[in-house]
């Protein structure tokens, strides 16, 4: 497959931008090689300027559940495009976004636009913080929440691929507040609340976490999580930037049946446009400026056009939920890889929940950072090129999770199917 104009784009792009990139989880640092250069996309597939087509397992990391340029968003942004872009004043558009969000997300009684699941994020915390009145907050190791300076430690996502625990220009005092904990791991989250759960503002997680590749809850880890935060007046914030709105309509919480306090989430809800949100309950939202004390702003936030996407996209999901038929293809897929992995000897873990999943190299379980850390990423590094070689674009990283799209019908994962059965036999001879 020849790729020559995407290495000549990003060998002009490094001279411009930082990496050649605006955002390092698409630099290919995990499997080597150089980045291709997207030209367009359509349903299930992407297609790169030297013309060669690939079924899209990123999709742009998981907003685009209803496959590329899909037309209900394609004519909400054109219809809204000319009516202006930006006002900097309230819309009712704002509105009719805040009640889709609080209808479909069970635990959402108020919500607050922003443009990306990092300021969700960080706001959360903020108001967090600002509502209780404390300081410490604990994450767990694996987990990534965009680059808010205080969550940069131990981080999944490029963070873990680029083997770079924390970062450079985050200063000691910004983590000095962060307590590190294992995902999944009762014991340990028990004895820091028996410990010091006075002084604990908030925990944060990615309920289901897709940043150290797919890793599930064990279920006895949500509720305990659950109780103690309720025991200890925590505020419990699940960052569904990822799976907000794609493991079900009422994202994983909907799912998992677990009730959080703060939701922070992006991706789909902005339908493809840069957008992220939070949202719980109302005592503690009432708390944000200008109702509240505790200030958070953005020029763009509930701008029109990223409104009008994630409008037609949450409404699609709303009216035509597509979770049965997600669940139906992906668990062929799921099957259809395991089998083959199976019948070649290779050891190896699928983690999947609905739409998102992980071909893990490790015999596993993955069910934490170090266990994902044991993964074989030579391995995985050969997969992804033969699977490029076959028109497969996989996640460029074994830390990261897949998503497919509502256009990944049988007929696409078969053709998956098929490429992997000859990429695997490849790379395992
Ligand atoms: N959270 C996404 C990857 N895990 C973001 C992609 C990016 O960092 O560019």
């Amino acid at each position: 497959m020849q790729r020559t104009k995407s290495k000549s784009a990003f060998e002009k792009a490094k001279t411009l931008v930082p990496g050649g990139v605006n955002s390092p989880a698409r630099a290919f640092g995990g499997v080597g090689g150089t980045p291709i250069f997207i030209d367009h996309a359509s349903g299930p597939h992407l297609f790169d300027i030297d013309g060669n087509k690939y079924v899209d397992f990123i999709g742009s990391w998981g907003p685009m559940i209803l496959g590329h340029a899909h037309p209900k968003v394609v004519h909400a942004i054109q219809n809204t495009a000319v009516k202006g872009s930006s006002f900097g004043a309230p819309t009712e558009m704002e509105s009719q976004m805040a009640e889709l969000i609080i209808s479909m997300v069970p635990s959402i009684e108020m919500v607050r636009m922003v443009n990306s699941g990092t300021e969700a994020t960080m706001s959360a915390l903020r108001l967090a913080r600002g509502f209780t009145g404390r300081d410490l907050i604990i994450k767990f190791a694996g987990c990534y929440h965009g680059h808010v300076d205080s969550l940069l430690v131990q981080a999944g996502s490029a963070a873990t691929t680029l083997g770079v625990p924390s970062s450079p220009g985050v200063p000691k005092g910004c983590t000095a507040d962060t307590l590190v904990l294992r995902y999944n791991d009762i014991e340990e989250l028990k004895h820091t609340f028996l410990k010091m759960g006075d002084k604990i503002a908030c925990v944060i997680l990615e309920p289901v976490v897709g940043n150290m590749g797919l890793i599930p809850p064990a279920a006895e880890f949500l509720k305990e999580l659950r109780n103690l935060t309720r025991q200890f007046g925590a505020v419990l914030i699940l960052d569904e930037v990822m799976t907000g709105f794609r493991l079900s309509a009422g994202g994983a919480q909907q799912l998992l049946g677990i009730e959080p306090d703060l939701t922070a989430l992006g991706k789909i809800v902005g339908g493809g446009l840069p957008v992220g949100a939070y949202g719980g309950k109302k005592e503690i939202m009432a708390k944000v400026m200008p109702s509240g004390p505790v200030y958070q702003a953005g020029t763009l936030s509930g701008n029109p056009l990223a409104m009008a996407a994630g409008i037609a996209t949450l409404l699609e999901l709303k009216q035509n939920p597509p979770y049965e038929k997600l669940e139906k293809y992906a668990q062929r897929l799921e099957d259809g890889l395991h089998k083959i992995a199976q019948s070649l000897n290779i050891p190896h873990v699928i983690n999947r929940v609905g739409s998102m999943w992980t071909f893990f190299f490790t015999a596993g379980p993955v069910t934490d950072y170090d266990t994902a850390k044991k993964s074989d990423t030579k391995m995985f590094s050969k997969f992804f090129w033969a699977m490029m070689d076959r028109g497969v674009y996989l996640p460029c990283s074994q830390f990261e999770a897949a998503f497919n799209s509502i256009t990944h019908d049988e007929a696409i994962m078969d053709f998956t199917l098929n490429a992997a059965r000859e990429a695997l036999a490849e790379i395992s001879s």
